[in-house]
């Protein structure tokens, strides 16, 4: 949803100190690495106490009011930027700013009060971000990696550049240029931007699936035949310390390409399991990013491990961190890119995460079915997003089922997702 204008409610703060200098060096620069180091340990020991920093967050949606439940825990002082007036996290802070993230003036003029400044969705604008940070705010993800990552043409090249397992792929221009690859079928037609929970991704079977490929430029990548599709969220922070959440094993909804169910520890080898996180932790090190990547790959049958897409942020295959590990992912985003240590990902219980989508036809004011009987069964913990209207497929909510018996476990979470519904 759009609003029509920006409007903006924001409290005075009345705290006009200053923002912090912090240096901007450039992503690829190894040779200053050394230098930045040091220059950020200095700098941390000259910085503000964490609950007078301000933090800006572009996007105001789920990600963003899970993110703010663990921030209310520190103290932390945090603001969001949405277009969408009843985004989930509207009516929840003192600072909230209803505009468009993709507006060079709107996330430039929300950024220019903040000291450090995050996303919660990489559709924003990167100009902006790039001169707050040039102005000596602190951007993280860095705004070179958001941009890299919101390309999936440009994220898939980068694979390639930097010898990371992934899927073999062509990028495409047209529709057109589709056909020509028809040796490539059955494969998956991906848009190269603007795609998110399930939207921009094509599966085209056969040649008679064509018509369904997209008309802008993506890109072609044959069907890999994985044996599950796994995830790792690492976080780094500025200090260069690296941790890595155990392995999950995801299985999507056909129809929306959407994640359905998690399951977490996966049910995987060690060797996998290691081979994993090993390569999630060599990508954030590659890209030198500072926050939290999640990244989503493919086991193959013959025991290897393709990188499929990241994401520079917090991410639904980390949810069930929030009462399974011992940090979350939203507070471990929060230490990350608050030079803060990092904290503990281990798993404290087995875990499954079912996600709430909006039941297909129906559309308009969210009610929810079936929340008693789930409340009913052990180790049941629902969150609601706080999206007022429902849409077929939307993520409205999510539940974590934590049990120490697998079976008991997975029997919970089909049932939960048979009789918890959102309907309008
Ligand atoms: N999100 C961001 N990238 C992928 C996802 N799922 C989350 C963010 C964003 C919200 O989804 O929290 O703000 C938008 O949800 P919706 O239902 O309004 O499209």
């Amino acid at each position: 949803m759009q609003a029509g204008g920006e409007h903006r409610r924001t409290v005075a703060w009345g705290r006009a100190s200053p923002a912090p200098v912090y240096s901007t060096f450039h992503l690829w620069d190894r040779e200053s690495d050394a230098a930045s180091q040091k220059f950020f340990h200095l700098c941390s020991t000259m910085q503000k106490d964490i609950t007078d920093i301000r933090i800006g967050v572009l996007g105001g949606g789920q990600l963003g009011r899970m993110m703010l439940q663990s921030g209310i825990n520190l103290n932390l002082d945090i603001a969001f930027l949405d277009p969408d007036p009843q985004a989930p996290c509207a009516s929840l802070v003192p600072e909230f700013t209803c505009g468009s993230l993709t507006d060079f003036d709107t996330v430039y003029a929300f950024g220019r009060d903040k000291d450090v400044l995050t996303i919660e969705i990489e559709n924003v604008n990167t100009a902006a971000l790039r001169k707050l940070q040039a102005e000596g705010k602190k951007v993280f993800p860095q705004p070179d990696i958001i941009e890299l990552i919101q390309d999936k043409r440009k994220q898939k090249t980068f694979y390639k550049a930097n010898r990371i397992p992934t899927a073999d792929f062509v990028l495409t221009e047209t529709r057109d240029d589709v056909r020509k690859h028809l040796t490539m079928l059955p494969a998956v037609h991906k848009l190269g931007r603007e795609g998110y929970d399930g939207r921009g991704v094509q599966v085209l079977k056969s040649e008679k699936d064509l018509e369904l490929a997209f008309d802008k430029p993506g890109l072609l990548e044959p069907l890999v035949d994985f044996e599950k599709e796994i995830s790792v969220i690492v976080a780094r922070n500025e200090q260069g310390e690296v941790r890595a959440f155990p392995v999950v094993e995801m299985s999507y909804h056909p129809e929306a390409n959407l994640v359905e169910f998690l399951f977490s520890p996966a049910e995987i080898s060690q060797e996998a399991e290691e081979k994993a996180r090993e390569q999630a932790i060599d990508l954030i090190q590659k890209l030198d990013m500072v926050g939290l990547l999640a990244v989503e790959m493919f086991l193959t049958r013959d025991g290897n491990i393709l990188i499929n897409e990241v994401a520079p942020r917090t991410h639904n295959s980390g949810h069930h961190t929030i009462e399974a590990n011992i940090t979350s992912q939203f507070e471990q985003h929060l230490r990350a890119i608050l030079g803060l240590p990092l904290g503990s990902t281990e798993l404290l219980v087995p875990a499954a995460m079912i996600n709430l989508l909006g039941e297909p036809g129906h559309s308009g004011h969210a009610r929810y079915t079936g929340m008693r009987e789930s409340m009913a069964l052990e180790g049941v913990h629902i969150h609601l997003y706080g999206k007022k209207v429902t849409k077929p497929f939307r993520k409205m909510g999510h539940v974590t089922v934590t049990d120490a018996n697998l079976e008991q476990l997975k029997q919970k979470a089909m049932k939960i997702k048979e009789q918890l519904k959102i309907i309008a």
